[in-house]
């Protein structure tokens, strides 16, 4: 693996990775989102992680996909590259994953930040699928999850167009989760993942996966997997710990188990 382009470290709980291109505003080139999905499944699997943060720079989230490895590529070579395999892993990653925005989150790096679960953007944050003005359209679920988090209008809006939305449109809208001050967009977010962490293990990860299920399933069948996770969670330890916690007025010390 190529440590230049993605930088990793752990914290506590918490598994720090930040994209790390600052000549091409982080662009994500097929390497890095090759590597970028293996770490995070290495992470995903390791007990000792119990969140995700995924950080770019100050200057640029990621200002899309690098057009260098697009520019001339054929449409049969797009699809040899079967690069929405490398989406769906990040997809399928079951921890939570907390997003570290500041600058550019643009094309695909919007797109990777919709496959995050909490977004914490500084103020001077700016969002959009500008794929339009490249003569191409989003690829990576950028006119289905844009639209499914700020709704057909304000898509229709900023696709066609490649119109850039503000951190306060994208908050409004329903893009992002939060907006903070410019100086405190990382360690803001690192807070948050760290609160996540504390949490039991198995419950973040239940409560994840429950989440995304609204917005795939019909709601009579997210009702049912819902309380499938629910009951489950009476089979694990950290349900135990938690309420014996509360009555006893302790904090909780959940063990994953
Ligand atoms: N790719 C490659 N290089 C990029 C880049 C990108 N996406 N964005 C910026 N750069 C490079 C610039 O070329 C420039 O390089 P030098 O000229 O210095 O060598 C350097 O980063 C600094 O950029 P600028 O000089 O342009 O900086 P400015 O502040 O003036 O402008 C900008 C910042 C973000 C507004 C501008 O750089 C820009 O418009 N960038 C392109 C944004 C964009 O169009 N993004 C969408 C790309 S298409 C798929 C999955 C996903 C995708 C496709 C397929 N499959 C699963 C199949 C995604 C597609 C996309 O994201």
């Amino acid at each position: 693996m190529d440590e230049q382009h993605l930088l990793h470290e752990v914290d506590g709980n918490v598994a720090i990775i930040r994209i790390n291109r600052p000549k091409v505003l982080n662009a994500l080139s097929l390497h890095l989102m090759t590597d970028l999905a293996t770490l995070m499944e290495q992470y995903d699997g390791d007990d000792n992680i119990h969140v995700i943060l995924l950080s770019g720079s100050e200057r640029a989230w990621a200002a899309g996909a690098d057009i260098g490895d697009m520019a001339t590529a054929s449409s049969a070579e797009m699809l040899k590259r079967n690069q929405f395999a490398i989406w769906e892993q990040i997809k399928n990653i079951k921890k939570p994953i907390v997003a570290a925005v500041s600058g550019f989150a643009l094309g695909g790096g919007c797109e990777l930040m919709m496959h995050c679960d909490i977004i914490i953007a500084s103020e001077n944050a700016l969002f959009g699928q500008p794929e339009i003005n490249l003569g191409i359209i989003p690829g990576a679920g950028g006119t289905q999850r844009f639209t499914r988090a700020v709704g057909k209008a304000t898509s229709m809006d900023v696709v066609l167009s490649g119109r850039l939305l503000s951190a306060k449109e994208a908050l409004n809208f329903g893009l992002i989760s939060r907006i903070v001050p410019k100086e405190h967009w990382f360690e803001t977010a690192l807070m948050v993942a760290k609160l996540v962490a504390s949490k039991g293990p198995i419950a973040i990860c239940s409560a994840k996966a429950s989440i995304l299920n609204a917005e795939e399933l019909p709601l009579s069948e997210s009702l049912v997997e819902e309380r499938k996770l629910f009951y489950a969670l009476f089979d694990t330890n950290d349900q135990t710990e938690g309420m014996i916690a509360f009555a006893e007025k302790r904090p909780p010390n959940f063990t994953g188990t």
